[in-house]
């Protein structure tokens, strides 16, 4: 603390820090820490602080007992924890850590006093620690010194001040009149100043300059400021943001919540403007529920200011340059956001209400899919602002409460991203990703947590994510207290160090500046906000259901509560800005443009005959992607290979990892392509193609099984490069991260990311396949569902390691059983290849197919380095994906078993000992399991001339693997055989658990399948 002076008006400053420090040791800088552990006593002895630490005496801390130890340093900011610099790029802003000193000591010139600027102390030094020790000891007697008197009282009372005005801050929205339904506040103790020693009395309010407490609210005193403070805060919007770490986020929110420069008076017109939206939204749900009584619209009524808020959204990132606006919901309100968010006509939504469908991809669809409830269904459309145009997408979801939430993050990210070369360039400004959550799924829900977790990761971020929660205060039939721990639903949101701001939603100005703030801050820092709604809901759950059976009393209450549109009207009257006959021409025009919008849609549903119903699973077999070209030339190839072993000069690999490199190039030229090449090669010839390809899952980098090193990492200085971002033919971007420790979340992401980026590769892969089903829910209602429901599919490439090798339940199985399941009107593609050019030709051909469709793939473990998985230059250069291959020595004339498998029981088959003696056995193998290749297996059953058995042979139990899905496709090929009539199993009998957890049960298990199988005997 050199260089200060206890006495004086600074006592408030210290006072504030020992306020802080005493809450949060962490949060005070070091050498104050160090003022505080040290010199308790010292500090103690001035009467301004006395005061201040006594009420907390009880509280261990070095101020009142100096022997416990110093707290543990602050974790690192990110800053410090950011990626490596790449090699080849100036280091980014940002990107280097930040000096901790320095940007502590900033505050402590912004926090200080202006008109007696404190000095920021020093560093931490051995030779500055003692120096403020000697400066407060070695004080000269008082009357001895230049400075005034000090104050007690004054003092005191500044100390007391400084509490207050952070308790305000901090605390003040607990004392907010949010609620609607006119709840009382549950308040505070530290917001009342009569309740401190010395409580703060007119008097010394009046005494006391606001300045010295650095406010951002106007007033001399703090006697002007207190109640400015008590409206900014604690009105019917409040704000939580003391929360957050990062020094300039606070102090800037802090300045702009204060300053109130988001929160002016709105001009006459914006009123009214605002009132007319609130007249059409509520005219929209009145209408609804009287024309079609009991049919579901999951009303948005006691939110209806949700929509005047997408509308300022849409307004204020229009005017920031943004393109798009990527919207995701849930059911409540969504039928109000397509009309006025999104701007679907009236007619088309009532359509639907009429019983017809309206909804042109599934109509022109020539498979025919389900469709989906008319809450669930996408929309676009262009809305004009004062900024000009702008496209809004109102993502479809399913009922899955919030499961639709990192879908946008992944389709937002892909509209911000320039695919064009490189790793991708990123531009936030371009789109905005808006969530609007429900009270009970947003504090419930485990995805809400992995995708605020995505924010402010390199590979994941949109540049802050606007987070809507219409909180009506109850969950279907759950209240709050049955829902969540947390006092409010938005809690989590403070643990990602996220601006929480709560209002009002019968106060359309405060949710209009609430959304103005939350956007400027997002443009300022590039973090998401959360906004918490709060409101409540007028009717049930949906128009069927009766809330006073379990809500009796708020059902009561809200039943004499006006709308909010009729709430502001008479605000809007009684303040002079419209007269009563404005107000009911805007609601009595609201309700007209429904009804005659109901009128034309009745005339012409009368006129044109139904549209027939999609037809079912087209006659002629699902496309099979044979005719792509997936041949890359050996040249072509050895080029890449050899830009792909390139780095920059003075770049130093791991030599161990350098030598594994370098076999690459023996291995163009003398065979032994294994996987990790294959995959380099085939991503490198598409890249030159133009495709572009995104990679990522949990350390994908490098790959689970050290395979892959696509990101090369300086030994010596820790610097990356990535060889397949700078090839100098590429003509299209190459993303690659390795991904948090989610699959719902992630898989969410990038198929959101895959559907708007059509032409893209992205692939997702799991640590195990067996932790895919953590993303269950994106597979089930997104992946394998999305083109039947919305028409919407991709080629999102699913690579999920598979294969029994004694590790135990958990690391075996990709449950490939349930991707089987899923296929049905040629919706995904599921391959198992066994060699790495079978997997180069898939890679290639799924990127190149004309016909997008998601693709799961059964990737190896132990086969990515085996031999005889490996391939040579030519059959990359040569050949093609075979979705069979055929036994390659088999002797036809001899040949009366056909044993067909897939997947990696193939190398345990012909590596057996009875193989070699097995002659009259074929070994086949199935790498495309859906589409089913029927006539190609059909074409192998009939090479073999003399068969009378068909085995197949998986290592999966007998309920789980391809079995159960595949073998009415096999009997149909035996059939079709001469001596055959049924196909036969071998594999591990019925499991509840895929597979053994001891390495002996495992090989004698596996043993016994392939011994059956080559043998026939048990
Ligand atoms: C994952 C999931 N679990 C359960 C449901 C069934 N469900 C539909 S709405 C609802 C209540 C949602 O409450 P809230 O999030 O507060 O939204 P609100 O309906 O109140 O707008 C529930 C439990 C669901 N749709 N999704
Ligand atoms: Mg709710």
């Amino acid at each position: 603390m050199p260089g200060h002076e206890l006495n004086g008006l600074n006592v408030a400053y210290v006072a504030q820090l020992l306020e802080d420090y005493l809450d949060a040791p962490a949060s005070v800088p070091r050498e104050w820490r160090d003022v505080f552990e040290r010199d308790g006593d010292v500090l103690l002895a001035l009467p301004g602080l006395r005061r201040l630490a006594e009420p907390q005496a009880p509280r261990p801390g070095p101020v009142v007992a100096r022997a416990t130890p110093a707290p543990p340093a602050p974790p690192a900011p990110p800053s410090q924890r950011a990626r490596p610099d790449r090699v080849d790029e100036p280091p980014r802003p940002g990107a280097s850590p930040m000096p901790v000193v320095p940007a502590v000591a900033a505050e402590v010139v912004v926090e200080a006093a202006p008109s007696t600027p404190a000095p920021a102390p020093a560093p931490a030094s051995a030779g500055a620690t003692a120096a403020p020790a000697q400066v407060v000891r070695a004080a000269p007697p008082t009357e001895e010194r230049h400075v005034s008197e000090p104050d007690d009282e004054l003092l005191g009372a500044i100390a007391a001040a400084a509490r207050l005005v952070k308790a305000y801050r901090t605390h003040g929205h607990l004392a907010a009149r949010l609620d609607p339904l006119g709840s009382e506040p549950i308040g505070d103790p530290a917001l009342d100043e009569t309740r401190f020693n010395p409580a703060l009395t007119p008097e010394l309010l009046e005494r006391i300059p606001a300045r010295l407490l650095n406010l951002s609210v106007e007033g001399e005193t703090l006697k002007d400021a207190l109640p400015r403070l008590r409206d900014v805060y604690t009105g019917t919007i409040a704000y939580e943001v003391e929360h957050i770490s990062d020094y300039a986020e606070r102090m800037w929110l802090r300045q702009a919540i204060e300053s109130g420069r988001f929160r002016r008076p709105l001009p006459a017109e914006e009123r009214s403007a605002l009132l007319a939206r609130l007249s059409q939204v509520e005219g929209f749900e009145q209408y609804l529920r009287r024309a079609f009584l009991g049919q579901k619209q999951f009303s948005l009524e006691g939110l209806d200011v949700l929509i005047l808020m997408i509308d300022e959204a849409v307004e204020c990132v229009a005017a920031s340059g943004a393109h798009q606006v990527v919207i995701g919901m849930a059911h409540r309100g969504r039928l109000n956001a397509l009309a006025h968010a999104v701007g679907r006509s009236y007619e088309s939504i009532l359509r639907e209400f009429e019983g017809e469908r309206s909804y042109d991809a599934l109509v022109v669809d020539p498979e025919g899919g389900t469709g989906d409830v008319k809450y669930h269904l996408p929309a676009s459309g262009t809305r004009a602002t004062r900024a000009g145009e702008i496209d809004v997408a109102l993502i479809p979801n399913p009922s899955h409460l919030e499961a639709v939430d990192p879908v946008v993050e992944g389709r937002a990210r892909a509209e911000q991203t320039d695919r064009s070369g490189g790793p991708g360039l990123h531009d936030p400004t371009v789109a905005l990703p808006l969530l609007i959550h429900g009270d009970a799924s947003f504090a419930g829900q485990g995805i809400v947590a992995e995708t605020l977790n995505l924010q402010g990761l390199d590979g994941y971020t949109t540049g802050g994510t606007l987070h809507l929660i219409g909180n009506n205060q109850v969950g279907f039939t759950t209240d709050p207290f049955e829902g969540r721990s947390t006092r409010y639903c938005s809690d989590l949101a403070k643990g990602f160090d996220v601006p929480i701001i709560h209002v009002n939603a019968d106060d359309p100005e405060a949710a209009i500046s609430a959304v103005r703030l939350a956007l400027a801050f997002r443009e300022e820092f590039g973090d998401d906000v959360v906004i918490d709604l709060v409101g409540y809901r007028r009717f049930g759950h949906n128009e069927q259901d009766e809330a006073s059976y379990t809500q009796p009393l708020q059902v009561a209450r809200i039943e004499s509560q006006p709308t909010v549109r009729q709430r502001y009207a008479g605000q809007l009257v009684q303040e002079g800005v419209l007269a009563q006959d404005e107000v009911e021409a805007m609601e009595t025009s609201a309700t007209e443009s429904l009804r005659e919008a109901h009128e034309r849609l009745r005339a012409a549903i009368a006129e044109a005959p139904p549209v027939p119903p999609p037809a079912g699973e087209p006659a002629g077999g699902p496309p099979t992607g044979d005719a792509v070209i997936t041949a890359v030339s050996g040249d072509r190839l050895r080029a890449l290979n050899e830009e792909l072993l390139r780095v920059p000069p003075g770049f130093a690999v791991n030599p161990k990892l350098a030598r594994q490199l370098e076999r690459r190039n023996d291995a163009m030229e003398q065979g032994g392509i294994d996987w990790g090449q294959a995959e380099a090669l085939a991503f490198a010839s598409l890249l030159e193609d133009g495709i572009p390809i995104r990679l990522t899952g949990q350390d994908t980098e490098r790959g689970t099984f050290s395979h892959r090193h696509l990101v090369l990492h300086d030994h010596r200085t820790g610097g990356i490069f990535a060889p397949i971002q700078h090839l100098a033919g590429a003509n299209a971007s190459f993303e690659v991260f390795n991904s948090p420790l989610s699959e719902f979340a992630v898989l969410g992401f990038e198929y959101g990311y895959s559907v708007a980026a059509p032409d893209a590769l992205v692939l997702w892969e799991a640590q195990f396949g067996d932790f895919a089903n953590s993303a269950q829910v994106v597979i089930d209602q997104f992946i394998t569902a999305g083109r039947s429901k919305w028409g919407q599919t991709s080629r999102l490439t699913l690579l999920l390691p598979h294969g029994y090798e004694g590790n135990g339940p958990e690391h075996s199985s990709a449950r490939l059983e349930r991707f089987l399941q899923l296929g049905a009107q040629d919706n995904i593609r599921i391959a198992s290849p066994t060699t790495a050019a079978q997997y180069f030709h898939l890679l290639r051909r799924q990127a190149l197919d004309a016909t997008a469709r998601p693709l799961v793939v059964m990737t190896p473990k132990g086969l990515l380095r085996l031999r005889h998985a490996a391939s040579s230059l030519e059959e990359l250069a040569d050949d093609s994906f075979r979705m069979v291959l055929d036994d390659p020595s088999a002797d036809r004339e001899r040949v009366r078993r056909l044993v067909l498998c897939s997947g990696k029981v193939y190398y345990d088959l012909v590596g057996h000992d009875e193989r070699a003696g097995a002659h009259a056995v074929a070994i086949a193998r199935l790498e495309q399991l859906y589409p089913f290749p029927v006539d190609a297996v059909a074409a192998l059953v009939a090479s073999y001339p003399h068969l009378d058995d068909i085995v197949w042979a998986q290592e999966e139990p007998q309920n789980m693997g391809p079995w159960r899905s595949i073998r009415h496709r096999l009997d149909d090929a035996a059939r079709s055989s001469f001596g055959v009539s049924a196909s036969r199993y071998v594999g591990r009998p019925w499991r509840a658990s895929p597979s053994e957890g001891y390495p002996t049960a495992h090989q004698r298990e596996q043993d016994r399948i392939v011994r059956t199988a080559l043998t026939g005997a048990d």
